[in-house]
């Protein structure tokens, strides 16, 4: 123990504040580690372009192009960083063995056996998301196209990958989130708003139709406002996701680059928590619009865990991460990302949320800006660097020299 910590731990405990209480309990809370931010979203199956109306911009060397590359460099970035992780993966990061491919609409859980075994080893569960772009039947809509051929096939994918997200629940033991997102929509304006709602609502319903575990597989759904290319509307509005989701009892997903710039999704998920039973996130950094860029230690990161922790309700709350920038090193934006967040979360868990809701209720408006503000430079960096060491990983920015040491031996020499 530091003579640092020592100290912080004094000054929370003024505050009703356990630390080693909180840095048990941060230890324990699971977030979600998207795969891919290791590939600029490309996966295994079609290599062609990025599609969908989301872009990864950058060109930094040394990307993994192969399963056993992105393998590793998660393991990197898992090294660096302490508590729980899931492991979050598209249906296009399956993994054909012997020259065998299959379709998105004829995956089968052997596809995803080797990530099964990774997961295992690493004692993490699997959250799992269909791809509904990156494929030549995803040029329009997908799931809902008014051409059925294709509208089924891509409910054969939600199908199969409903029964993959069922195998990663019974093989690692932990529930899987599956997330269905799809990138539907128009750049100019429909003359039909309506049908491609209720197709996808149609298609939805065709998916969950094959029945599923409910204790294992928590389907969500994830509403989007825009995306490039499809500006002037998204079938998959926030309204639709929602109405969706509690019509049919299953989990609304907020990704916080999926609403107009000046709406916050720290706001919103007090409103979701008081009528949806459990909450799944994305969480990010859109920078003028859904740019995916890397998670910083900003106001509104800090706020979105704030509100997860005051809530009293973050076991129903399922946390995953979602950028990817191909800017800069991926080891590091994966990392850095990933470190923000759970500081947010460290920050909120050592904030006295009792007391400072006990100021508002009693309109001590005054005191309570007071102390929201005092609190900012209470000695929260101590206790995370605390944290680190007693999960076993790096409390400062030295994190930085393994990966300058992972990209000299390792990322330098791919193709
Ligand atoms: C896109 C959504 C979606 C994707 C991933 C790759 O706007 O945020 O979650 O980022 O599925
Ligand atoms: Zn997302």
């Amino acid at each position: 123990m530091t003579q640092e910590y020592i100290i912080a731990k004094e000054k929370y405990a003024s505050i009703g504040i356990d630390t080693d209480k909180v840095i048990e309990k941060l230890k324990e809370v699971p977030v979600s580690l998207h795969c891919w931010q290791g590939d600029d979203v490309v996966g295994f199956d079609y290599k062609g372009a990025l599609s969908g109306g989301i872009q990864t911009t950058g060109n930094y060397p040394g990307k993994a192009t192969t399963p056993a590359e992105l393998m590793s460099d998660i393991d990197k970035v898992l090294s660096l960083d302490g508590g729980k992780h899931k492991l979050n993966l598209h249906a296009c990061y399956a993994i054909f063995e012997d020259g065998e491919w299959a379709d998105r609409d004829a995956l089968e859980p052997k596809h995803f056996a080797k990530w099964v075994e990774f997961a295992k080893e690493r004692g993490m569960g699997i959250d799992f998301n269909p791809t509904f772009f990156s494929h030549p039947k995803a040029n329009g809509l997908t799931l809902s196209s008014p051409n059925e051929e294709i509208r089924k096939f891509w409910v054969r994918h939600g199908q199969a990958c409903l029964r993959i997200s069922e195998y990663f629940a019974n093989e690692t033991g932990v529930p899987c989130v599956m997330n269905i997102w799809i990138p539907d929509g128009y750049k100019d304006i429909p003359a039909d708003r309506f049908s491609p709602r209720a197709r996808f609502a149609q298609s939805v319903d065709e998916i969950l139709g094959i029945g599923y575990d409910k204790e294992k597989v928590y389907v969500a759904l994830e509403s989007k406002v825009f995306g490039i290319g499809l500006e002037s509307y998204t079938v998959g509005s926030s309204e639709f996701g929602l109405g969706f989701a509690l019509s049919r009892g299953i989990t609304p997903l907020m990704d916080n680059g999926h609403y107009h710039p000046t709406e916050v999704v720290s706001d919103k998920i007090s409103s979701m928590l008081l009528f949806s039973k459990k909450l799944a996130l994305h969480v990010t950094r859109a920078v003028r619009w859904d740019s995916d860029h890397v998670i910083r230690l900003d106001d509104e990161t800090k706020e979105i865990a704030k509100e997860i922790v005051a809530s009293g309700r973050i076991d129903d709350i399922a946390i995953a991460l979602d950028y990817f920038d191909a800017s800069i090193n991926r080891i590091a934006a994966w990392t850095i990302g990933l470190r923000n967040f759970r500081k947010a979360l460290l920050i909120a868990m050592l904030t006295p949320h009792d007391e400072l809701k006990k100021l508002q209720a009693e309109d001590r408006y005054t005191e309570l800006m007071l102390k929201q503000e005092e609190l900012k430079s209470y000695p929260w960096g101590a206790v995370w660097q605390e944290y680190c060491e007693r999960c076993g990983v790096c409390g400062t920015e030295v994190w930085f020299d393994e990966v300058v040491k992972y990209e000299n031996e390792v990322l330098s020499k791919r193709a």
